[in-house]
């Protein structure tokens, strides 16, 4: 059905269109090229209309990172807007973080006026000559899946359909879509669209019947099936399906490196966070969603075990080098995937054999467990605090309804989540800053959980701190950070101590360019929003400190951060 709008401009009908189109919010960071989007808002907001609801972000960095963890709890692209070619430019790691996630969004910037006059909108600043380029789209263009400018008025329901329908295609992916100021400030009067977008929505897909059997007779056929798996949980509904296969093949699942809740923690099958000790006995793995499932140069699958993967995109066709083998790669929605081979594979195994393997998974998730708590018990009484008994002490606070963000610090052998979609961690791009703005979108998304970002302190300052809690204050989204502060980039200290075993550095104890000192009182930061904010240096004091953090963002509604000091690494 077609439906009509009295506008008074172009960009009063694409925010016609977007809130048409069920886009909720437009994560903004604004310049000179917003004037007719600011200027439509307000005549929006006069009529009782607020859709999409204009978030002011003051920084690109979270922007960004709230329409990603938005998408990511909801699995619905949002809006972002940045102004010009210098937004795009700060929003830039955050949309490759975004393309190597797969979490759709609508990214857009203000494109510079082209005239110089002789339009409505044409330049009247003295920055415009400077802020235009050659190809706008070309800075984002490798990492969006999609990128176009609005050229003109009569071409936008096909536009912004076309935007949106293959962002949330699959492989999913943010799209770059350019507005003009001349476009989106032209005089209109009417706007005539189509109640719901038609734009082609492909269907969930699924490998072939041949195919899924080759694999299943690959994986019924070993002695010690193995899987691993890192982002199987972006689509939570694969995760009841990773269960299935696992319990029908009696194998252990190992989270390699992983980004989502891909497994429960507490089930008798999983095998802990480190493949390599299983690789030497794995004669078949099957590998899901993992663009990295071992590292050629330190320990690999043996040359002889059969691998089945199992992804959206097997290839990960846009990594430039990637050379990890399959003896048969299963395309499309794993959800779909994994039930057809665990149906598959149920009639081609032995039901005691099953039973066996079961036996010693389990005595293996026993094992790591003791080993993990162990851990956490040694931990727990160093002082400068062990990230470990950090890791700990949030672990034993999160329920059914927390969801954690996790940029670097927390340890996941020391929680457990159990829940799909209860567990994000960085980007496999791992552009700093993520968590934050992630955290926020998290909580937009869900008000009704508790929301908790885990970051180390250079993933704080990555985050531009200041924007983000001006912002869980400004739009009110009570989150608790935890900063596992070691007053170091410990993962550079940790490359060069890989790179150069015993040298220069690692003798010495000469590590430039990797250490955070003199620490800034980060809970002074959150505190200047608002935020209630403790600084926490005994290991016996965090419980009761994460306890009253909590309590100050479930019962106050108000943000909450501890600044958490930890041991410094060497
Ligand atoms: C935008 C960006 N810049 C630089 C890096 C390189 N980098 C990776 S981890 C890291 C340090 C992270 O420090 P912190 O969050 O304190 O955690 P820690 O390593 O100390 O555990 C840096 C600088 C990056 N990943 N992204």
């Amino acid at each position: 059905m077609t439906k009509r709008a009295s506008v008074e401009s172009t960009a009063e009908a694409y925010l016609e269109l977007l809130a048409a189109r069920g886009v909720e919010y437009l994560f903004a960071n604004a310049g000179t090229d917003f004037a007719p989007l600011i200027e439509a808002y307000a005549k929006r907001f006069a009529a009782g209309q607020s859709l999409p609801r204009p978030l002011t972000v003051p920084h690109e960095v979270p922007a960004v990172a709230m329409a990603h963890g938005f998408a990511m709890i909801t699995g619905r692209p949002q809006a972002v807007m940045v102004h010009v070619i210098v937004g795009a430019a700060n929003a830039l790691g955050g949309i490759i973080n975004a393309a190597r996630s797969n979490v759709p969004m609508l990214f857009t910037a203000g494109r510079n006026p082209i005239t110089e006059q002789g339009f409505r909108g044409s330049r009247d600043r003295p920055i415009q000559w400077a802020q235009e380029s050659f190809d706008q789209g070309a800075m984002a263009r490798e990492f969006v899946k999609w990128d176009y400018e609005l050229r003109n008025f009569a071409q936008l329901e096909t536009v912004v359909d076309r935007a949106l329908a293959i962002t949330m295609a699959e492989p999913k992916g943010p799209v770059y879509l350019t507005l003009p100021r001349e476009v989106i400030g032209e005089k209109q009067e009417s706007f005539e669209y189509g109640e719901t977008s038609r734009a082609p929505r492909p269907s969930d897909s699924v490998a072939s019947a041949d195919a899924v059997q080759a694999a299943a007779r690959i994986l019924a056929a070993a002695r010690n099936p193995l899987v691993i798996v890192k982002a199987l949980g972006r689509d939570p509904g694969a995760v009841p399906a990773l269960v299935r296969l696992a319990e029908t093949l009696g194998a252990p699942v190992v989270d390699q490196f992983h980004t989502y809740m891909n497994f429960p923690q507490h089930h008798p099958l999983h095998g802990g966070f480190d493949g390599a000790p299983y690789f030497d006995e794995a004669d078949a793995i099957l590998v899901a969603e993992s663009d990295v499932p071992w590292f050629p140069s330190i320990k690999a699958a043996r040359p002889d075990a059969r691998l089945v993967h199992v992804a959206v995109d097997p290839l990960f066709s846009r990594y430039p080098v990637r050379g990890f083998e399959a003896d048969v790669a299963l395309a499309g929605q794993p959800r779909l995937t994994l039930h057809a081979l665990a149906d598959a594979v149920r009639g081609m195994v032995e039901p005691a054999v099953v039973a066996d393997r079961r036996r010693r998974s389990e005595e293996e998730h026993r094992l790591l467990r003791e080993e993990w708590a162990a851990r956490a018990r040694k931990a727990s009484g160093e002082h400068p605090m062990d990230m470990a008994w950090v890791s700990k002490c949030v672990g034993d606070v999160i329920d059914d309804g927390t969801i954690v963000v996790n940029e670097y610090d927390l340890d996941a052998t020391q929680a457990q989540f159990t829940v799909p979609g209860s567990y994000f961690a960085s980007s496999p791009a791992g552009g700093l800053g993520w968590a934050l703005g992630a955290a926020l979108g998290a909580k937009l998304a869900a008000r009704d959980k508790t929301v908790i970002a885990c970051v180390g302190d250079g993933a704080y300052m990555f985050g531009a701190p200041t924007a983000a809690h001006w912002v869980a204050r400004a739009h009110d989204l009570p989150t608790l950070t935890v900063i596992f502060n070691n007053s170091a980039w410990n993962a550079v200290k940790r490359a060069v101590h890989s790179f150069a075993k015993g040298g220069w550095a690692a003798r010495s104890g000469a590590m430039p360019l990797s250490d955070l000192d003199p620490a800034p009182d980060y809970e002074l930061v959150c505190r200047a929003s608002g935020g209630w904010a403790e600084k926490v240096e005994k290991a016996d004091a965090l419980p009761d400190a994460l306890q009253r953090a909590l309590k100050v963002v479930r019962e106050e509604r108000r943000q909450a951060l501890l600044n958490v000091i930890c041991k410094k690494p060497a």
